[in-house]
C-alpha cells in the first residue's frame, strides 16, 4: 500500500480565475476576489487551491500563453496580492498551487520577441523554427510538416513568419509557439520560473501539457487519419506527446528544483493511456511528479477529433476507473481523482442528467464517486454546487468566448455555412463539448450576476441563469431541507468522511463488484489493515433499478445516500431497489 502523504490526503480546488470573483467592479475576476474566498473554500473542506494562469498574457487562450513568468497580469492583481492569497491560506493550514505553462509560450512573450527577430538572434534557438518544406509556383511557403494546430484543427501546426521567412512550431495555436527543450538554455530558464515561484511561497505546479516538451527530433509527416479531404492536417500526436526525451526533462527537473522543496506536482498529460509510460512518471520511485492527469474518464465520448461526440456507456466507464484504481495499488504509482476542469464540460450535463428533479441527484452521485475513490481529489470551481452546461439557445458567436469553440464554429460555417442541418450538428457539439461550459462564472447567491460581479456590472462571460433557481452557493450552504441535502452539503459531508477514513478512501484497496451489470457501478474500497471496509453502490441510470447484492457481503448497516439526509432504508440483503441516479454507501462487516 501506498505510504501516507499530505498531497496524496489534500483536496484540491481547481479555480478559473477570470470567472470566480471579481472584486473591482471590471467583469473579470481577479486575485482579491479569490482571497476574499478562503475561508468558503476552508469550509468545503479544501487544502490545496491551484489557479488556472493569472501571469501577465495577451490571453489569447485564457492566460495559457504567458507573456512573462513573473509577473501577474494586471486584470488579476499585482505580486502583492498574491503574495497576500499565500498568506491567508497559510493562516488557515492551505496551499496554492499554480499553473506552470511552459511546453509554449505567448508569442509576445520577450524570448520570443527575440527569437523571432533574426536568425542569428541569440535567443533563435529557443524556439523551433523550420523552413518551408517547398516553396509553391504561386509562391505560397508549405508548412515543415503537416502536423495539425490542437486548438484550431483545420490549421497547420506551423506559423509562417515573414521577418526571416521560416516557420515556427505553434501546437496549440499561433499565439502560443512551443518551446525548445532540446536546447539546456531553455530548461535553465524553466527552473528559474519554477524557483521564483517556490521561493515565493507556492507549493507546486499543475503542469499544462508537460508531456508534450520533447518532440521528435526528425519532425516526420503524420500518417493521414482523418478523411484528407475536409483535412489538409493531421494530428501528429504521436512524434510529441511522451516524446523521446521526456523522461530525462522530467528527472532534471526534479533533481534541479522539485527535490529541493516540499511539492505538490501534477502533470497534464492528455493522449496517454499506457500504464507502463504513466508509471515512469508517477511511480513512487520514477522521481518525476507525484501524480498526472489521465483524460480515459473525460475523454470517454472523444473520437479521433476533439469538437466531436463518440457514445459511450456505463460499464465503459466503470472499466475506466477500476483498471486506473487498480493500476496503482498493484503498481505502486499514484491517481489523480477528477471529472471536472476548465477545458471540459460540467459533468452533471455529461454524466448524469442535468434536467429537472433529478439534476442534483446526479450532482451527488458524482460527488459520491469521486470522494470514495483513490487517489488525490481535485474539485472544479461550481461543481460542488452542480452547475450545468449552458442552453442550447446561447448564441455561439456572441455568448461563446473560447478560442477552441470560435476556430471550429468559423471552420463548420466555411465549410456548410449554407447547410442548415451541419449547422444545427455543429450547435449541438458545441453545447456538448465547448469548454465555455466550465468557465461561466461562479454561482454565488441569487443576486443580479449570481454575486460573481456587482449588480450593474456586466461580466466577461454571460452568467447562466439558473442561479435564480437553487444553482448557487448561499442557498445552498443555508438549505435546511429536512429530508435532503443540497449538492454543496453533500460534498462537504463527503469530504469529511473521506478525511476520516482516509485508510480506507485515500489509501485503501479497490475492488469492483459486479462489473456485468450496465447500469449500476459498484466497488468496495477497504483498509490496508483489513478491518474497515465500506461499499459504494451507484445507480448510473435514469430508471428505477434493483440490484443484487452479492450473497458473500454481509452489510453492517446503509450508511447514506444521495436522496435522504439521515440512514437510508434499504434492504440488508437480496436485491436493493435503486431510484434514478441514487447512490448509496454501506459500511460492511
Ligand atoms: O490543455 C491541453 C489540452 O489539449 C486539453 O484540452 C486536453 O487535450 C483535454 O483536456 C483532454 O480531454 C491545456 C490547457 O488545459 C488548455 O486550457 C490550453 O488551451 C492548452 O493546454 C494549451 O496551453
Amino acid at each position: 500500500y501506498a505510504q501516507p502523504k499530505w498531497w496524496k490526503e489534500s483536496v484540491v480546488y481547481q479555480i478559473y480565475p477570470s470567472s470566480f470573483q471579481d472584486s473591482n467592479g471590471d467583469g473579470w475576476g481577479d486575485v482579491k476576489g479569490i482571497t476574499s474566498r478562503v475561508d468558503y473554500l476552508k469550509s468545503l473542506g479544501i487544502d490545496v487551491v491551484w489557479l488556472s494562469p493569472i501571469y501577465k498574457s495577451p490571453q489569447a487562450d485564457m492566460g495559457y500563453d504567458i507573456a512573462d513568468y513573473k509577473d501577474i497580469d494586471p486584470m488579476y492583481g499585482t505580486l502583492q496580492d498574491v503574495d497576500e492569497l499565500i498568506a491567508e491560506l497559510k493562516k488557515r493550514d492551505m496551499k496554492l498551487m499554480m499553473d506552470l505553462v511552459v511546453n509554449h509560450t505567448s508569442n509576445q512573450h520577450p524570448w520570443f520577441l527575440e527569437s523571432r527577430s533574426s536568425k542569428d538572434n541569440p535567443k533563435r534557438n529557443w524556439y523551433i523554427w523550420k523552413p518551408p518544406k517547398s516553396v509553391s509556383n504561386a509562391g505560397v511557403p508549405e508548412p515543415p510538416n503537416n502536423w495539425a494546430q490542437i486548438l484550431g484543427e483545420a490549421n497547420s501546426a506551423w506559423t509562417y513568419d515573414t521577418t526571416t521567412g521560416e516557420y515556427y512550431l505553434s501546437l496549440f495555436t499561433p499565439e502560443q509557439p512551443d518551446l525548445n527543450w532540446e536546447n539546456p538554455e531553455v530548461r535553465e530558464a524553466v527552473w528559474d520560473v519554477m524557483r521564483f515561484w517556490l521561493d515565493r511561497g507556492v507549493a507546486g505546479f499543475r503542469m499544462d501539457v508537460i508531456n508534450m516538451i520533447s518532440k521528435e527530433q526528425s519532425y516526420p509527416d503524420a500518417a493521414v487519419t482523418l478523411d484528407p479531404l475536409s483535412h489538409k492536417y493531421q494530428p501528429g500526436s504521436q512524434f510529441f506527446v511522451n516524446g523521446p526525451r521526456l523522461h530525462e526533462y522530467l528527472r532534471e527537473m526534479n533533481q534541479k528544483v522539485l527535490s529541493h522543496y516540499e511539492t505538490i506536482t501534477v502533470g497534464e498529460m492528455p493522449g496517454i493511456s499506457d500504464p507502463e509510460e504513466i508509471l515512469r512518471t508517477v511511480g513512487s520511485h520514477a522521481g518525476e511528479l507525484n501524480m498526472i492527469f489521465i483524460f480515459d474518464v473525460v475523454d470517454i465520448d472523444k473520437p479521433n477529433v476533439r469538437m466531436a461526440m463518440k457514445p459511450w456507456d456505463v460499464k465503459e466507464l466503470k472499466s475506466i476507473v477500476s483498471r486506473w484504481q487498480r493500476c496503482m495499488i498493484d503498481r505502486d504509482g499514484w491517481n489523480s481523482v477528477f471529472i471536472e476542469n476548465h477545458d471540459n464540460p460540467r459533468s452533471v450535463s455529461r454524466y448524469t442528467d442535468d434536467a429537472g428533479a433529478v439534476r442534483d441527484k446526479g450532482a451527488k452521485l458524482l460527488a459520491l464517486m469521486l470522494t470514495t475513490l483513490g487517489g488525490t481529489l481535485f474539485v472544479y470551481q461550481g461543481e460542488e454546487i452542480g452547475m450545468r452546461n449552458a442552453p442550447m439557445e446561447w448564441d455561439v458567436n456572441a455568448e461563446y468566448k473560447d478560442i477552441e469553440t470560435q476556430n471550429y464554429w468559423k471552420k463548420v460555417q466555411d465549410l456548410h455555412g449554407d447547410d442548415q442541418k451541419e449547422l444545427d450538428q455543429a450547435k449541438k457539439i458545441i453545447q456538448m463539448k465547448a469548454r465555455d461550459h466550465a468557465r461561466t462564472p461562479m454561482q454565488w447567491n441569487s443576486q443580479e450576476n449570481a454575486g460573481f460581479s456587482k449588480p450593474g456590472v456586466k461580466p466577461w462571460m454571460r452568467v447562466m441563469d439558473d442561479y435564480k433557481e437553487g444553482i448557487n452557493v448561499e442557498d445552498q450552504m443555508n438549505a435546511d431541507d429536512p429530508k435532503e441535502l443540497s449538492t454543496w452539503q453533500f460534498w462537504q459531508r463527503a469530504i469529511q468522511k473521506r478525511k476520516k477514513h482516509a485508510d480506507v478512501f485515500v489509501y485503501g484497496d479497490y475492488e469492483e463488484v459486479v462489473h456485468e451489470d450496465s447500469d449500476v457501478f459498484a466497488y468496495l474500497r477497504t483498509s490496508a489493515n483489513g478491518v474497515e471496509r465500506w461499499l459504494v453502490v451507484m445507480n448510473f441510470s435514469g430508471n428505477d433499478v434493483e440490484w443484487s447484492l452479492p450473497e458473500n457481503l454481509k452489510l453492517e448497516s446503509w450508511d447514506s445516500s444521495n436522496y435522504v439526509k439521515g440512514q437510508p432504508d434499504k434492504p440488508q440483503k437480496g436485491k436493493i431497489p435503486l431510484r434514478p441516479w441514487e447512490g448509496l454507501l454501506a459500511k460492511v462487516k
